[in-house]
């Protein structure tokens, strides 16, 4: 794009277009970076800058950027049906088969899938569809989510409301009644002097406090991400899931995995619920149904709930005009179809993500890392001030923001959240752009150290 396009294109993004997650006039002063090519694991921008999507886009690109089967299932689809609905007791093959789909996928009996635009639309159904659940077994009072804080849920007022970030909550009048937030598992701030294990039974019981404290008759579901995302990527201790999964079970409280980051292989397994071992009685799904090629969200419920919701639930009233839009299931078929039969998710636990590992813990070695954590192919590298403590910055997201910068110039994209640089690319990543991505990173490093 020459320079004058490009200008053009920033001047109509100031006037006209407001961004998610952004200070809007702060961004207008400076100009929207522009994005215009991927291929693989890269992506380019309007400067002709080549850069390494560490990032995988918002954590979604999961079989890499480029792959012209995509564009072509929904071209297919888009001339033979290109829309119709799942309301008036009809329906559209590619819609089925992907539901079918997905009860294969997921584990135990999640065999029910809803469907919806987005992961907030997902968690939005659940909140209702779950209440409703309990309200037609004579037990409307059984209506309290409980979440985390700082968890991570979506953007809309149910999806902000689950998830436990104060700064969302702020705007709007947030959370909505009957939602109540217990603190995360994040060993590194939170652990003392616990071993990780230990803490990670610690954490999981602040959950049977919270429900002993508001009493389980009013506690209808727990709802998690496998591992925090957005936050920073808190990985739990092994201990944790398990627990939280023993408690849920023990007060009949439905548990909720929201698997919109971890789904469809970015932990190395299909699920976060598969790497940590337990079983969720829902779930939600986004971002890697479709490696981001096109919305698409799902709420995925087990025979138990399902078969409450049939049986007993009535007209369900709920529903978007592209609910199950079949352009978007068309392409998550065949988004699944590439990741199955390449071997994508099962190459990339067994192949590149031990590798990964191992060179993200190289960079745990670096003097700004205070901890290098990663599951299969999601991790963090913890900035902090003084490497022998686990202690964060007196002003928190500054140095982060200061080596995401670094690592733009340097070709790469890494997200920071406060003072953690994110790290979740797309799973095709190949051993050679592991090393790229270990350069540009120890490079970003010891340019900051040497800003500061
Ligand atoms: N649940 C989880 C766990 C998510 O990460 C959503 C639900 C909502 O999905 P939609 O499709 O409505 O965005 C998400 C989305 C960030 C960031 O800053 C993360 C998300 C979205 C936007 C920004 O890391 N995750």
């Amino acid at each position: 794009m020459d320079k004058a396009d490009l200008v053009h294109l920033q001047q109509l993004d100031a006037a006209h277009h407001l961004h998610p997650f952004n200070d809007n006039a702060a961004l207008a002063k400076k100009g929207t970076r522009i994005l215009t090519r991927g291929e693989g694991a890269y992506v380019w921008d309007a400067n002709g800058n080549k850069l390494l999507d560490a990032f995988a886009g918002l954590w979604c690109v999961n079989v890499g950027y480029g792959r012209r089967e995509l564009g072509e299932a929904a071209s297919r689809q888009m001339t033979e049906l290109a829309y119709y609905n799942s309301f008036f007791q009809c329906t559209v093959e590619p819609t089925v088969l992907l539901s079918a789909k997905l009860a294969e996928l997921t584990p135990a009996d999640l065999n029910h899938a809803f469907f919806t635009n987005s992961g907030s639309e997902a968690n939005d159904t659940i909140l209702r569809l779950v209440r409703h659940f309990w309200a037609v077994q004579d037990k409307p009072q059984k209506n309290i989510f409980i979440g985390r804080h700082n968890g991570y849920h979506g953007t809309t007022m149910a999806g902000a409301s689950l998830g436990g970030m104060a700064g969302m909550h702020k705007q709007g009048g947030l959370p909505i009644p009957d939602i109540h937030h217990i603190d995360p598992p994040f060993w590194f701030a939170d652990g003392g002097d616990l071993s990780p294990d230990e803490y990670g039974l610690v954490a999981a019981r602040r959950l049977e406090q919270k429900i002993l404290e508001l009493g389980p008759d009013r506690v209808a579901a727990f709802i998690g991400e496998p591992i925090m995302g957005a936050i920073g990527v808190y990985i739990p201790p092994v201990t944790y899931w398990p627990e939280i999964e023993r408690i849920c079970r023990r007060y009949d409280v439905l548990l909720v995995a929201d698997e919109v980051i971890c789904g469809f292989g970015r932990t190395g397994e299909w699920f976060g619920a598969n790497y940590f071992g337990f079983t969720p009685d829902v779930m939600t799904l986004a971002k890697g149904i479709t490696s981001g090629y096109i919305p698409l969200g799902a709420a995925m419920f087990n025979d138990r709930v399902a078969g409450v919701l049939k049986e007993q639930g009535g007209e369900l009233a709920h529903g978007c005009t592209y609910s199950g839009h079949p352009v978007c299931t068309a392409v998550a078929l065949e988004n699944i179809r590439i990741l199955q039969e390449e071997g994508i998710v099962d190459r990339a636990r067994t192949g590149i993500a031990p590798y990964l590992a191992q060179r993200w813990a190289e960079l745990g070695e670096h003097p700004l890392v205070g901890e290098a954590r990663i599951a299969g192919m999601v991790g963090a590298l913890e900035l902090v001030p003084d490497k022998r403590k686990r202690a964060f910055f007196e002003e928190r997201g500054r140095v982060g923001m200061l080596c995401r910068d670094m690592a733009l110039k340097n070709g790469l994209i890494l997200r920071a959240t406060y003072d953690s640089m994110l790290l979740s690319p797309p799973l095709i990543i190949t051993r050679e752009q592991v090393d790229e991505l270990f350069e540009k990173t120890w490079k970003s490093l010891n340019e900051t150290v040497a800003a500061l």
